[in-house]
């Protein structure tokens, strides 16, 4: 079913010159806009974190001095974090999806919308700007724990305030995608008939609207220090550096589900389609979202178990960790309810949630050692949250977001990448990550420290096989992208939908009209997900 060329009426070719993109109030520019410069920051945090992995090839001092690699973890951090993974989903197919799958034009405040792009791209700026102002990169670690970040000469205060300003870039989006969802849904359709997406960004929003102010002061609190010297975090003039853990964490424990929430809605999108299939337990999976957004701001002592809390207070946040894991298995069990008897496409978009799946249960499942009290005091500060988090973060939502290119890719561009180029991608993906996280937690359980550029003779062999899993899986990211750009200028035209997907933004055309929609899109008759010829279970 491939038409011979792309609909002459769409959004790439609706208006031209560079200037119609910087300027752009079109959701869907803004999200591409957000995609491209995601993706070059993403590339240069890869760049760093594969430079980090030589370094550790071998014990002993490689590649950097002991300095230099401390900034870089630092770098590395705040990028992939800060540029990467926070603003992801929600900027990227936030913006370009959510009013295609409310049925809608646009967002309900499109200058805003460009504005919260251009602060990303501002406070990216000052992020990069390190490398050649004041004394080079913030060495801190990406949590500016004071009171060493008070005090070292390293450019903290630019780094603090780059994270500042993409926090109000985060805001904007927040508070842009709560009013776009109260106000701006097609007639007819529900809270409870939005597709699973737009339910997890909604509850997303909320944490980035009232979670992200927190760290924000807390940011302008720690260049106040440095440049006043007041008092609030450095003993050594009356503050107190365990109020800088508390700050920070109240914020970026909840900013944990910033960037797992919109995963998990991409995994509830993505599923159904190619289980050909209703989700199960449509409900279960939208409340759990808001659970999830809800019971973290609650969590935040379990970073700071080691930091002497009391024993009833480390109890307390260890219990009220574990609730977490409640709703978040509500969502497993139920995305897995629905594959079964579906009749089940293997094609790549899925493999990608299914790896989202393994990745992130061994991510959640380690992340419940750390939760627990007496276990994490071992594990604090090892390799084994190195590799933990990074099976979140980059195991779950980072494959979760190249999944979702893969989904929506024919549906952006109107045209269709080499499966079998995407396959090998994948594979080579899937496996460099685990042969590169899964010895870290390993290392972690023997008692191999985080943040360090040297190491003991006996954790050489686990850092090896680690190291070259870096390599496999950096050959795999480059393979993927290669291919998603061929397939962008050469790709063969696909249909408007050819994923036999059922949520709105299938019913317009591929590349959609600037406006979205050329005729109003008719609702599916119990809810979103109704496939009419889906086997009932
Ligand atoms: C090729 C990909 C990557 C490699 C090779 C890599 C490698 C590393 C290494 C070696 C460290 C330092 C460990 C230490 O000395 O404590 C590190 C830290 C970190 N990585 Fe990655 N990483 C990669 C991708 C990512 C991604 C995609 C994310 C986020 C989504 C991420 C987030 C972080 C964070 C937050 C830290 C902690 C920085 C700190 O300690 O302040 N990394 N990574
Ligand atoms: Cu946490």
């Amino acid at each position: 079913m491939t038409a011979a060329a792309l609909p002459e009426n769409n959004f790439f070719n609706a208006k031209k010159g560079i200037m119609s993109w910087l300027f752009t109030l079109d959701h869907k520019r803004i999200g591409l806009l957000y995609l491209y410069a995601i993706l070059s920051f993403f590339l240069v945090g890869v760049v760093l974190g594969f430079l980090m992995r030589l370094e550790l090839l071998n014990p002993g001092q490689d590649i950097m001095k002991p300095h230099t690699y401390n900034q870089v973890f630092t770098l590395h951090g705040v990028i992939m974090i800060f540029l990467f993974i926070i603003p992801s989903i929600p900027a990227i197919f936030g913006n370009f999806f959510l009013p295609l799958h409310l049925g809608t034009d646009d967002v309900a405040f499109p200058k805003l919308n460009l504005l919260s792009f251009w602060l990303y791209v501002l406070g990216a700026l000052f992020a990069l700007a390190t490398l050649v102002f004041g004394d080079g990169p913030a060495d801190t670690g990406w949590t500016f724990y004071a009171p060493y970040s008070v005090k070292t000469g390293t450019n903290v205060t630019m780094s603090v305030l780059a994270a500042f300003i993409l926090g109000f870039s985060s805001i904007l989006t927040g508070l842009n995608f709560i009013v776009t969802i109260h106000r701006l849904r097609t007639p007819g359709m529900g809270f409870n008939q939005m597709p699973l997406f737009a339910w997890s960004l909604y509850a997303t929003s909320w944490i980035q609207l009232l979670a992200t102010p927190v760290v924000g002061i807390t940011l302008l609190m720690i260049i106040a220090e440095r440049v006043f010297g007041i008092g609030l975090f450095d003993p050594s003039i009356g503050g107190d550096p365990i109020l800088y853990q508390h700050l920070f964490w109240i914020y970026s424990h909840p900013a944990v589900y910033i960037m797992a929430l919109p995963a998990m809605g991409l995994v509830s999108e993505i599923i159904p389609t190619f289980a050909q299939r209703t989700i199960f337990g449509y409900k279960a999976i939208a409340y759990s979202s808001m659970a999830i957004a809800f019971v973290g701001y609650f969590v935040w002592g379990h970073h700071m178990f080691t930091s002497g809390m009391s024993g009833t207070a480390g109890f307390i946040f260890s219990i009220l960790t574990f609730f977490v894991a409640i709703p978040t298995s509500v969502k497993v069990f139920n995305w897995v309810a629905t594959l079964y008897k579906g009749s089940i496409n293997i094609e790549i978009p899925l493999l990608y949630m299914m790896a989202f799946i393994f990745n992130f249960l061994i991510g959640g499942l380690t992340g419940l050692a750390n939760a627990a009290l007496a276990a994490d005091v071992h594990l604090h500060d090892t390799y084994f949250v190195v590799g933990h988090f990074h099976y979140v973060m980059f195991g779950g939502t980072g494959f979760a977001m190249f999944g979702a290119l893969h989904y929506w890719f024919p549906k952006i561009w109107g045209r269709m990448y080499n499966k079998a180029r995407a396959n090998v991608a994948f594979a080579l993906l899937f496996f460099g990550f685990n042969m590169l996280y899964f010895p870290m937690l390993i290392l972690g359980i023997m008692g191999m420290p985080r943040r360090y550029y040297d190491y003991l003779p006996e954790f050489h062999g686990l850092n090896q096989i680690a190291t070259v899993g870096s390599w496999i899986l950096v050959s795999g990211l480059i393979l993927m992208l290669a291919n998603l750009l061929i397939g962008l200028k050469k790709g063969k035209i696909a249909s408007a939908n050819p994923w036999n997907g059922i949520t709105l933004e299938w019913q317009t055309s591929s590349p959609p009209p600037l406006h979205n929609f050329d005729k109003l899109p008719e609702l599916n008759e119990g809810g979103p997900y109704n496939y009419p010829d889906a086997k009932k279970a």
